[in-house]
């Protein structure tokens, strides 16, 4: 059915074919995507005409890109519906739910097309309606619907779990609004609400007949004891409808759909007709917005927990919905609830939905009469938890009193769950003295005491799985010697690593396909497929011809970038520099800082001499912070003073330029990714649970500056360590840094060139109208320094300087570069997601 359309160069013209309804043959040489299915493009093309006409009810010449972009994707869903009808008609013998409060997805058109094959069948069919493809993909809203990281890897999985046919279901919350649209005002970070739905989104199915009620509040009754058991019945106080909107995941090649199933909160009566009637018309109401409120927006905040009950409530609102769900789904096709372990795994993607332990326990025990052991045996090895992260104002707690008040009925059972574990190393404890101390039950309770009496989710979701995974080598071995140290030592084979990976199909093939048609060409087209054939680009990585075209690619794309920053900040920068990027989260532990300061003191150093032979570079910053994240915002404004200082000194010019590009998304990264030389992975040794933009970028040929943090080590394992920039302290040195106060003034006595740097802004030089802007920054580095900065400031210009003179030896620049490329397969989240259907999930590919 499929049919390869990778064309040799020499056929090329004998098959060039401008004829209408036919892909011209240069286009497919051309185009991101190297395969196509026989769709033809008539068909396609009177399919976009009909949506346009008949679902969207516009004429071709009144319609706007966002139209055809409507257009254009509900003909393709059309084509996902078919595919989808296929994958579901079988019933799976073990699916997969893959619960997560966030899913970052970006846009999915392209995601969408190439994997059907119907990139180059799509953009002819729009062209004979006089339609430009590149500018209907523009008229997509990115799906934000998720921080960072652990929303990113979601997205991530969710491709590769529908491309290597792992039956699965992704849960969620369909947010109205997605992460915040950040914009700046005199370089000060400005948010305002993001509107993905604004003109409805043609990818999803809305389906009212999948719709739970979920409680909140109320009490818990006992019935009368029936054979001696007496069960216990929670009474909510307050009740609200999850609906299910679903957008199908088609994977690589069309051969499985799998579906992303988001529940959309709604009041369980629109209006309360008896307080309606009474005259009460706003109160009546108001039930209905404290409904809806659930899956109105996106929490912002990636770095904090911040103890809100609405946080509560989407928590609680989005697991029971999905565990209501799949259990309805398991009970449908199999009778009984006891099987469920044998054909159900549930991830929960961080402690987010870690609520999942009791409301599963309760949903078996009340609504399937299954007793305390049964459930507890059902939970324990249907449910896995994976750990983002180990910083402790990260690591979700729920006071007492406000699971009590919100959810009293898996306050109880949380009560007991953690009764019994207790007991049960008292039990042991009577035999090994070491197992009886109160610091030590303390340590491994499900509830803290220390600070007010709040429920440890991480404890929580840990107890409650089979599996908990750490997300790199070095996360993972953190988990065991840190924050889970002593309920490891419970049970040595529940915690596993499973490192992240990233789906190749978005950050290689859609992002870069210049670099991916280069792959094709050198080492076969298999690479679409089977990642690791990258390794044969090995070879060629001194070769002076492959070099010539590799290097072209990577121009084009630094081109493509330099557009992108002209067109979004107003300022010009130079394709022939280095490149040097920085795009992620703001956050102090990813030490952002460090780069700006950095930045400063090659400012001074190159006013200082200005003659000498500087590699020219351009450093790049886009990411967003945490509204409420004041040091975060200010390290935004540090950056933009900073730029508008260094873009404005001519004797700097040609040498230096600084930009920050407003509204990082996954459309953004998508980008300004290919088009880097240098990728800063800069977090404090130990921080970082893996990172995942780091893969993205060593994939795409840009080499890194990093710590030996989270997945970086296993970046340098792989890509060797002379293709990569390694410097400061590892893990260790840090945690031995940490216990030596004083230490950052020291260093800052030891460091004329960062003593100087720091100086500078806090003289008010990037801020003449306010001299203590800064202050803030610089105080905390001088006194505190809690990211280690100061420690590792100087290793971090030394390696910085190493990669300039690299940069001026071409040949060994674009080998190391090449070398990255060739040697990331393994980083493909494909691999990931093997492993985990192999070691944690047990279920077969389809
Ligand atoms: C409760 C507030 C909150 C919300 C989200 C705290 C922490 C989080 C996440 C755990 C933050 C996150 O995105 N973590 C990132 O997860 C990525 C995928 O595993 C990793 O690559 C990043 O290193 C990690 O920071």
């Amino acid at each position: 059915m499929l049919n390869d359309v990778l064309t040799p160069p020499a056929q090329r013209d004998a098959l060039r074919d401008d004829s209408a309804s036919e892909i011209p043959a240069a286009a497919a040489w051309t185009a991101p995507l190297l395969w196509q299915t026989g769709d033809s493009v008539v068909d396609l093309r009177e399919s976009i005409r009909a949506k346009l006409t008949f679902a969207l009810g516009r004429t071709p010449e009144s319609a706007r890109p966002r139209d055809w972009f409507a257009a254009t994707a509900l003909a393709l869903r059309e084509r996902i519906v078919a595919a989808c009808m296929a994958s579901e008609k079988a019933v799976p013998n073990k699916r997969v739910y893959y619960l997560s409060l966030e899913f970052l997805i970006g846009r999915l058109m392209s995601d969408a097309m190439n994997n059907l094959g119907l990139t180059e069948t799509t953009r002819a069919a729009l062209r004979e309606l006089g339609v430009d493809l590149d500018a209907v993909q523009d008229a997509e809203p990115d799906a934000a619907l998720g921080n960072g990281g652990l929303g990113r890897l979601a997205a991530c999985f969710m491709d590769s779990m529908a491309s290597i046919g792992i039956p699965a279901v992704g849960y969620g919350i369909r947010y109205d609004h997605g992460l915040f649209r950040q914009s700046f005002e005199d370089g000060w970070q400005r948010e305002a609400p993001e509107t993905w739905l604004a003109e409805g989104n043609p990818w999803e199915f809305v389906r009212p007949d999948a719709s739970y009620t979920i409680g909140f509040g109320g009490t818990v009754t006992m019935s009368s004891p029936n054979e001696g058991v007496i069960r216990r019945h929670w009474q909510p106080a307050e009740t609200v409808r999850a609906v299910a909107h679903d957008i199908p995941v088609v994977g690589w090649r069309g051969r499985h759909v799998n579906r992303l199933r988001l529940w959309k909160a709604e009041a369980g009566e629109p209006v309360d007709l008896a307080r309606f009637n009474g005259g009460d018309h706003v109160g009546a109401v108001a039930a209905r917005s404290r409904a809806e409120a659930i899956s109105r927006v996106l929490y912002p905040s990636d770095s904090s927990a911040e103890g809100q009950e609405l946080r509560l409530r989407q928590e609680y609102f989005f697991t029971s919905a999905s565990l209501q769900d799949l259990i309805a789904r398991h009970v449908n096709e199999r009778g009984d609830v006891r099987s469920l372990p044998d054909h159900a795994a549930i991830q929960l993607n961080d402690t987010h939905p870690a609520i999942a332990v009791p409301e599963l326990m309760r949903i078996l025990m009340e609504d399937h009469d299954l007793s305390w052991e049964d459930a507890w045996h059902v939970t324990t090895n249907t449910l896995n938890y994976t750990n983002h992260t180990l910083m402790p104002e990260a690591l979700e707690t729920w006071p007492v009193e406000l699971m009590e008040r919100l959810l009293p009925r898996h306050m109880q059972i949380i009560y007991l769950i953690n009764w019994m574990h207790l007991e049960e190393q008292a039990k042991h404890g009577r035999q090994d003295p070491a197992h009886q101390d109160a610091a030590y039950l303390a340590s491994i309770s499900l509830i803290d005491e220390a600070h007010g009496r709040r429920v440890r989710m991480g404890h929580l979701a840990f107890h409650g799985a089979r599996r908990v995974n750490g997300v790199s080598a070095l996360h993972t071995d953190l988990m065991r010697s840190t924050v889970f140290a002593h309920l490891h030592a419970l049970d040595p084979d529940k915690i596993v690593n499973k490192t992240n990976g990233i789906t190749f199909r978005r950050w290689l093939h859609n992002a870069n396909p210049g670099l991916t048609r280069l792959a094709v060409e050198t080492v076969g087209s298999g690479v679409l497929d089977d990642p690791a054939l990258l390794r044969g680009l090995e070879a060629h990585a001194e070769d002076p011809a492959f070099v010539a075209r590799y290097a072209a690619v990577r121009r084009q794309r630094k081109e493509a970038l330099a557009r992108l920053v002209a067109e979004r900040t107003g300022t010009d920068i130079d394709p022939e520099a280095l490149f040097d990027v920085q795009v992620k989260r703001i956050h102090e532990y990813k030490r952002q800082l460090l780069n700006v300061v950095e930045t400063v003191a090659l400012y001074q150093a190159i006013k200082a001499e200005p003659h000498r032979d500087w590699t020219p570079r351009v450093k790049i910053f886009a990411g967003k912070a945490a509204p409420s994240y004041v040091q975060a915002k200010l390290i935004i404004k540090l950056a933009c003073d900073v730029a508008r200082a260094v873009n404005d000194d001519p004797e700097v010019a040609g040498r230096l330029k600084v930009v920050f590009l407003p509204n990082y998304s996954v459309s953004l990264a998508e980008t300004i990714i290919p088009g880097a030389d240098l990728s800063e992975q800069i977090s404090t040794a130990g921080m970082e649970a893996s990172g995942t933009g780091n893969m993205k970028f060593a994939l795409n040929g840009a080499l890194t500056v990093g710590t030996l943090d989270g997945a970086n080590i296993e970046i340098r394992d792989h890509v060797g360590a002379d293709n990569i920039f390694i410097f400061g302290l590892d893990a260790a040195g840090v945690q031995a840094r940490e216990a030596e106060p004083g230490y950052a003034a020291r260093a800052i006595q030891a460091s004329p060139r960062l003593a100087a740097a720091l100086d500078m802004i806090a003289s008010g030089r990037f801020s003449p109208g306010e001299p203590g802007r800064f202050r803030p920054l610089t105080d905390d580095l001088r006194r505190r320094d809690q990211y280690l900065l100061t420690a590792d400031f100087d290793d971090y210009w030394r390696v910085q300087r190493s990669i300039d003179a690299a940069w001026r030896d071409p040949r060994g620049w674009w080998a190391k570069a090449i070398r990255n490329t060739a040697r990331m397969a393994w980083f493909s989240s494909d691999r990931s997601m093997r492993e985990y259907a192999e070691e944690i999930w047990r279920v077969r590919l389809s």
